[in-house]
């Protein structure tokens, strides 16, 4: 299977975040790409397909804020890492804002997604590898492997968050779409539901979003991906939300894949994207699922049989003492 990894992808390094009302080191650390290369035996530099595939899936303003975000609050004379704070909740009137503190709260949803002036560098290159893969399978791959980080799933259309900037899942699916596949799913199986896949694709009925996840009742991104999540408009049913509870093991979390791939055949998706997450694993510092490395294999398994031309997007998995093991073991299953 094709791999793909740009080394501007670890540019992106945050030194610390907010954890439960305390200062700890980022969890999405650099240091989990190289884990994972030298488990899979290195990856290929993506191919540049440019910005357009990345403004085809985020809007300008947007896009200009993680250019800028950093800079600015430098500009502002802040020593610290660029962190939002203070949030315009729900029913505020669009106002023309300036102050970055301002900004980083309108593009932002939550205060654990630090901006660095190589954020954007990082992201963009992640989009690219996302992009690779799916140009390899289009082009007749069964299957390719992006080792995306930073990750993708939890940013929408305008924001950021849970660690992603670019939605890189999102990038890719639509690169699909326009290169004429007429039907694409997404299938995120990271331990987070993927807000930002599901708030892009909400009212497309041409782009199938399955996510099963922990439930958001317990755990993040908590506002979103409940079962009564469906979509809306076109997109009324081309949305599957399956959470799970705190402690999943494989036999439910097979189950509940097993469903998400039954509803992906039925909608008569022509190519996949997997929103991987190695953050299910039982042993994840911030994750509360208990697949262990064995399960992996025989989860991919069963998407293989799908059959499907499939692109693997990496997106959690913060254990990084198992996470080239526990990404080798999925790989292994197809
Ligand atoms: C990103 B991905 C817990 C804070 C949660 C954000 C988690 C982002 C996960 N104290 N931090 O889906 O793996
Ligand atoms: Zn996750």
């Amino acid at each position: 299977m094709r791999r793909f990894f740009s080394p501007a992808q670890v540019r992106h390094a945050p030194a610390q975040e907010l954890h439960n009302g305390a200062f700890t080191d980022y969890a999405e650390k650099p240091s989990r790409a190289q884990a994972i290369l030298d488990a899979i035996g290195g990856a290929e530099e993506p191919h540049d397909h440019g910005v357009q595939p990345i403004e085809a899936v985020h809007d300008p303003d947007y896009l200009a804020f993680l250019r800028d975000a950093a800079h600015l609050w430098k500009e502002a004379g802040r020593v610290g890492e660029a962190i939002p704070y203070a949030f315009p909740i729900v029913g505020r009137r669009p106002l023309a804002l300036s102050r970055i503190d301002a900004l980083l709260g309108r593009y932002a949803f939550d205060a654990t997604t630090p901006l660095t002036t190589q954020t954007w560098a990082a992201g963009y290159a992640s989009a690219q590898s996302a992009l690779a893969a799916t140009h390899a399978v289009m082009a007749g791959d069964r299957a390719a492997f992006a080792l995306c980080r930073p990750p993708g799933h939890h940013a929408g259309r305008d924001y950021c968050g849970g660690y992603c900037h670019i939605n890189v899942a999102a990038v890719a699916a639509q690169a699909a779409r326009e290169a004429g596949i007429a039907k694409v799913a997404v299938l995120d199986i990271d331990y987070h539901h993927g807000n930002g896949t599901q708030d892009i694709f909400w009212e497309r009925g041409d782009v199938f979003y399955a996510s099963i996840h922990a439930d958001p009742a317990t755990d993040y991104p908590f506002y979103w991906g409940h079962a009564d999540e469906v979509g809306e408009g076109a997109g009324e049913g081309t949305t599957l939300n399956l959470p799970l509870p705190q402690g999943t093991c494989l036999d439910a979390f097979r189950a509940a894949q097993g469903a998400a791939l039954e509803a992906i055949a039925h909608f008569g998706a022509e190519l996949l994207l997997v929103s991987f997450g190695a953050d299910t694993w039982e042993g994840d510092p911030i994750s509360s699922f208990r697949l262990r490395t064995d399960d992996y294999p025989l989860l991919a398994r069963d998407i293989a049989s799908a059959g499907l031309p499939t692109a693997i997007v990496m997106e959690g998995g913060y254990a990084i003492d198992a996470l080239g093991h526990n990404v080798a073991a999925f790989l292994s299953g197809f």
